[in-house]
């Protein structure tokens, strides 16, 4: 059967997806053997999500997330050894070390972290958002969070105004049904995150985010609505976590056979499956891409292992950038690779073609609304 999809594009969402689920199974290992310290969020379960993303979205459009993100730069070509380097907190990593698991930063891909504060993350989306508009450089920055971060009050802040201002960014919410050990609709009364874009006037829905073929038509979709300035989307991917919340959550707020349940739909072995017995790609193509993703893995954490811990004389350095520091390169500065880099446009650059609201808007605008009485002859 033909495909609506080239295969090499099919491949390349089962390889990323394979390599983030096992890349964090050895990362599981590592922490059990005392190698990774702090915390340790599994993005096991959840991985259609960014890859889908990823495979849908321009590789310069922005990414960023919380905490649960050592996924979020694998599906753009990070480095493997990097990533987990970082998250053995060694000089290595794509932070130097100084991260750890929940700030991955690879500004290379831009990939803009890993953000620890629930809901931290998305007001900088706005921000990143109203760069794009005012650079006018075509831009969709994809926010990931959790649905118990959309009851934070940030979340509202930005929504309303990322909505007056059209920014073109995606607010994903990956709805994996509990925030910590608590299930989201025992504490919100409209527990479907997607019709709160109703709220804001903005494009909202759902998608499956257990299926990657869904999520790519969908944020390929919304990325177009963003493209077009037509303002942010609210989309929302219905997925779930297999592991517990961080590497010290037992999950015993679950059952079993609730966990169960969810594996049958793991989005891994289901496209593996539609490819083999819908389109006749043979399992031996598959069996390759899985002997590869092992042993970049095992590499992965080999490097991070031999690699060095930070000094101690670095402790406050890189806390602030100082004006006209050059960028660090953290390929260029670990692997000794040349780096192709972004040009960050500098204020000459800027073509401001935008105003933020003309008074002349905002005053048709209320009086649409009927907010305001005319003037008086
Ligand atoms: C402002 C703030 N409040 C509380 C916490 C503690 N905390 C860490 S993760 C989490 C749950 C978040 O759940 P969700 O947003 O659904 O993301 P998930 O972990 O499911 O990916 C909480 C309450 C925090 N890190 N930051
Ligand atoms: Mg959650």
């Amino acid at each position: 059967m033909a495909s609506a999809y080239p295969r090499e594009l099919l491949l390349s969402m089962y390889r990323k997806m394979y390599l983030i689920r096992r890349f964090e199974e050895r990362a599981a290992q590592a922490y059990q053997q005392g190698k990774i310290n702090g915390f340790c969020h599994l993005y096991i379960g959840q991985e259609a999500v960014a890859v889908g993303v990823t495979e849908a979205l321009r590789p310069d459009d922005y990414q960023l997330g919380a905490y649960r993100d050592h996924g979020y730069p694998l599906t753009r070509g990070a480095d493997a050894g990097m990533v987990m380097a970082e998250l053995f907190g060694r000089a290595t990593g794509y932070c130097k070390g100084k991260g750890g698991s929940m700030h991955i930063f690879d500004v290379e891909h831009y990939v803009l972290g890993g953000y620890g504060i629930v809901g931290g993350q998305i007001p900088l989306a706005a921000g990143l958002g109203f760069a794009s508009r005012y650079r006018n450089d075509g831009r969709v920055t994809v926010c990931y969070f959790g649905e118990a971060a959309a009851n934070q009050g940030a979340f509202h802040e930005t929504l309303n105004m990322a909505a007056k201002w059209f920014l073109p960014v995606i607010f994903l919410c990956e709805n994996n049904r509990y925030g910590m050990g608590t299930a989201f609709s025992r504490v919100s009364p409209m527990p479907e995150v997607y019709k709160r874009a109703a709220g804001y006037g903005i494009r909202g829905e759902p998608v499956d985010g257990m299926d990657v073929l869904k999520m790519y038509e969908a944020v390929k979709d919304c990325a177009a609505h963003c493209r077009a300035g037509k303002g942010p989307v609210l989309l929302e991917a219905n997925t779930y976590r297999y592991r517990g919340h961080s590497m010290s959550d037992p999950a015993t707020y679950r059952t079993k056979s609730e966990v169960e349940r969810e594996r049958k739909g793991d989005p891994i072995p289901k496209l593996r499956q539609h490819c083999v017995e819908q389109l006749g790609i043979p399992e031996s193509e598959f069996e390759k891409i899985d002997a590869e993703v092992k042993s970049t893995v095992d590499a992965a954490v080999k490097f991070a292992d031999q690699s060095p811990e930070p000094s101690l004389d670095e402790l406050h350095e890189d806390v602030m950038v100082a004006p006209g520091e050059p960028d660090v390169k953290p390929r260029e500065r670990v692997l000794g690779m040349k780096v192709e880099w972004p040009r960050w446009p500098g204020a000459q650059d800027y073509r401001v073609s935008w105003d933020l609201e003309p008074r002349e808007q905002a005053e048709e605008a209320e009086q649409k609304a009927g907010l305001k009485q005319p003037a008086r002859a």
